[in-house]
């Protein structure tokens, strides 16, 4: 049989195939393999047969991309969150995130929330000029929840972004689960050791990793001359750069710094492009240190 590993602890396993859950075990060579079971990964199993407590995996499929802390394989979606207000919006932190995720092979979209407080479609702008699909939703108004769900439906999701955003929230307001939120949930972290990750059922085929997805800012060093790969809106205005290797931050005759004057690009995320571009150069001088 063929199912998803939902969770794991201390080596026994949950997986689930067609609406059923089943407890298994990994074979001893998975460990010799060095290659344990994730979560997140497409099993072969066989079920716990006459007596048996537990079923045995027999396989696992190749993954397609891998979170490592914690670990979370095989993500078709990672939901990068902000508030329009209240935190104040750190989109350098959405920039890494999504940054990170294209790095990882991981898909990734912009929700800001809290728009019944502010309006987010200016700040939703600075993504879908970048390619990304960016929706402005409210938890609490339930604007955009619609489009959310249809967003999520029958995927893996993960989701990041800083606290009190409302990703607890969105999740419960979009699948009716029961996260905590508020004051509670972000002292309770603090002391919180995650033993396990488990995928949580947010409806039929659709599953949240229940893990707030930090662990993707560890990426590695990379070469900022690679950065501006990642900025698809800046590529129709390359061509007036006077220098070909032009990484558009401070060099003489720039088509990108002359786009994001003319408002043709968001000039706010071309700001923060060049504070990422110092910080990878930092980091990729430091590499074999
Ligand atoms: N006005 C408004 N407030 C919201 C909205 N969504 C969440 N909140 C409030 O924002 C606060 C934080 O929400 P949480 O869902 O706990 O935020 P979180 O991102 O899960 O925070 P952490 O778990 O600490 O990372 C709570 O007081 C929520 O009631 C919204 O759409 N509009
Ligand atoms: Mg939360
Ligand atoms: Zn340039």
């Amino acid at each position: 049989m063929n199912g998803l590993l939902i969770k794991g602890v201390g080596g026994l396993y949950t997986v689930y195939c067609q609406g059923q859950r089943y407890l298994v075990k990994a074979r001893g060579k998975f460990r010799k393999d060095s290659q344990k079971p994730v979560i997140g990964d497409r099993v072969t199993f066989f079920p716990a047969q006459g007596g048996e407590d537990f079923g045995a995996i027999t396989e696992i499929a190749p993954r397609k991309n891998q979170l490592i802390r914690p670990a979370v394989a095989n993500i078709d979606l990672l939901m990068t969150v902000f508030a329009a207000a209240s935190p104040q919006p750190d989109l350098l932190l959405i920039d890494k995130l999504l940054l990170s995720a294209r790095l990882a092979q991981i898909p990734a979209m912009v929700v800001v929330n809290k728009c019944d407080l502010s309006d987010g479609e200016a700040l939703a702008d600075q993504y879908r000029k970048s390619g990304y699909d960016a929706l402005c939703v409210s938890a609490h108004t339930g604007q955009g929840l619609d489009a959310l769900r249809a967003r999520l439906a029958g995927k893996i999701v993960a989701y990041a972004g800083q606290s009190a955003v409302g990703k607890s929230s969105l999740l419960n307001a979009v699948a009716g689960l029961n996260l905590e939120t508020g004051a509670v949930s972000r002292i309770e972290r603090g002391r919180h050791t995650t033993r396990h990750v488990e995928l949580l059922a947010l409806s039929g085929d659709t599953w949240v990793a229940d893990t707030p997805g930090f662990s993707l800012l560890d990426a590695q060093p990379m070469d900022p001359q690679r950065l501006k790969e990642f900025y698809p809106e800046m590529r129709p205005y390359e061509k007036d750069c006077r220098f070909l290797s032009c990484n558009h931050i401070g060099e003489p005759v720039c088509g990108v710094k002359e786009a994001a004057r003319a408002g043709l690009i968001a000039p706010q995320r071309l700001e923060r492009y060049g504070l990422l571009f110092d910080e990878l150069k930092e980091k990729w001088s430091r590499r074999y240190d």
